[in-house]
């Protein structure tokens, strides 16, 4: 494998840049491996003005990388035939938030703009996960408030762009969020207009009467690209590229088709869906697959293997995670029309084998407090209201309170990355016994609705399956659960 940073640096071959339509929010490898693809696809297809800024709101990384390259950049489309390079050159800018608010807000307020996309995962919306309410003790809810020309949260800048333009008496742009969060329209609507209504009533309702907020279901499995997919990209393109994204080649986005003006790129010339209401699409997204990715990663990782299709390699976690679609996740779920989920099912298996996407269990476990609610609570209290066996699910709550104990079954540290990740040690840590520790978990109500909280059969449960995963391990324990 050659030193790619040897070979030329890859760079843009387009004459005419088209327009900016776009700001994106928190510039990752999945929205440039998702939408930005379908974007300059649809562009291609029947044109417009859809070029795209990025925002980066913490570090100037991405920036960095992309500049050099005039913000071009490789999608490496892992198939099984063999990985196949799609030079992509819809980002025009990437704009560093902490660097210069100002210009981000200047972006934002070009009546050119239409649309602002999102991707700031679970953790950038600062609020509660088991509530939807706005955390207004959040620190960059305090900045977003102390200095209007400075916000720090994606909500912030939000806020403070939809009031300038307001205040220029401009139309405003649609607010259109892609992260994996159950209406996540709905609650990025809520949140916004909370942070808005503490700055000024009327701000508020212009913002509730104007703004749309659709909701997304998006899907691609775009795990973080490594030091050495970058040689190896070198090799198959004969370009230096430092910012790459890996992807799978299934993917899928569904659209509440509500735009202001109904302005929008021509998604569906692309193979988007747009539809009425995205509940069930997202539902079964999010349950079948965010369910289970978490599910796999915390006892994947517990049981010591490295990524999903490694995991799911192994005979006893494919039974584990075929038992929770058939038996826990599909009956609970409404398919939506023409959607056969036991076929989705085998689909995402199918997905989940693909030894080209080195996706870590690692990297999945991330930010458990914030995910846990919407991909496996909600399922799991409803299907022990409904009288189900839930025990695979609990198996997978379990697996989270041990991972966030932060020591593997070998007694090696854990880096757990969670904005709650100090808070949840400690409290696991005060506690001297299995019991305790659970119930030290489950107090926390960020995290653990009410409901959950005071559902005997369900704490029965998960502490059992706590001290099974603290005596047996892991790996034994899905091997109990699926005797
Ligand atoms: C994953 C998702 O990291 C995670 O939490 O479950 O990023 C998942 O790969 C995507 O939602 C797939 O569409």
């Amino acid at each position: 494998m050659t030193d790619s940073s040897l070979l030329p640096r890859l760079s843009r071959t387009d004459a005419d840049k088209p327009g900016v339509g776009i700001i994106h929010l928190g510039l990752g490898a999945f929205y440039r491996a998702h939408a930005a693809i379908y974007i300059a696809e649809a562009m291609e297809k029947s044109g417009g003005d859809w070029g795209i800024v990025g925002v980066s709101l913490k570090s100037p990384n991405q920036r960095n990388n992309l500049a050099p390259q005039g913000c071009a950049y490789t999608a490496l489309e892992l198939a099984p035939s063999g990985p196949i390079p799609h030079h992509i050159e819809v980002v025009q800018d990437v704009l560093v938030a902490p660097e210069n608010p100002a210009a981000v807000l200047d972006a934002m307020s070009d009546e050119a703009v239409k649309i602002v996309t999102l991707t700031v995962t679970e953790k950038g919306y600062c609020h509660a996960p088991s509530t939807g309410k706005l955390l207004q003790d959040h620190p960059d809810v305090i900045q977003d408030l102390a200095d209007p020309s400075a916000p720090a949260s994606a909500l912030g800048f939000l806020v403070r762009a939809l009031d300038i333009r307001r205040q220029k008496g401009q139309r405003p742009f649609t607010v259109m969020t892609c992260d994996n969060l159950p209406e996540n329209g709905h609650v990025l609507r809520g949140v916004v207009l909370e942070l808005a209504a503490l700055i000024s009533d009327d701000l508020a309702s212009w913002i509730a009467s104007e703004v749309k907020f659709p909701c997304t279901m998006v899907d691609r499995i775009v795990p973080a690209t490594k030091a050495e997919d970058i040689d190896t990209l070198g090799d198959l393109i004969g370009k230096y590229d430092a910012s790459p994204v890996m992807m799978e080649p299934f993917r899928q986005w569904v659209i509440e088709d509500d735009f202001v003006d109904d302005l929008r790129p021509d998604l569906g010339a692309v193979g988007v869906q747009l539809v009425e209401n995205v509940t069930e699409f997202e539902d079964m997204k999010l349950r079948c697959l965010n369910g289970t990715h978490s599910s796999l990663a915390y006892l994947g990782y517990l049981a010591g293997l490295t990524t999903i299709s490694d995991t799911v390699g192994e005979p006893a976690f494919a039974r584990f995670v075929k038992s929770l679609w058939a038996n826990e996740i599909i009956p609970g779920l409404t398919p939506p029309k023409g959607v056969d989920l036991q076929a989705y099912a085998d689909a995402l298996f199918a997905r989940y084998q693909n030894p080209s996407i080195r996706h870590l269990t690692w990297q999945i476990a991330m930010d458990g407090s914030q995910k846990l609610p919407q991909r496996i609570l909600k399922q799991l209290e409803s299907g022990l209201n409904a009288g189900r066996p839930m025990s695979g699910l609990i198996l997978a709550v379990a697996g989270w309170m041990r991972y966030v104990g932060a020591v593997d079954e070998k007694g090696t540290s854990i880096d757990v990355r969670d904005p709650m990740a100090e808070r949840l040690k400690s409290l696991s840590d005060a506690a001297d016994t299995n019991v305790r520790k659970v119930q030290a978990l489950l107090s926390v109500s960020e995290v653990f609705p009410t409901s959950l909280q005071n559902n005997s059969n369900f704490v029965a449960q998960v502490t059992a399956a706590y001290e099974g995963l603290v005596t047996r391990g892991a790996y034994k324990m899905i091997e109990v659960y699926n005797d």
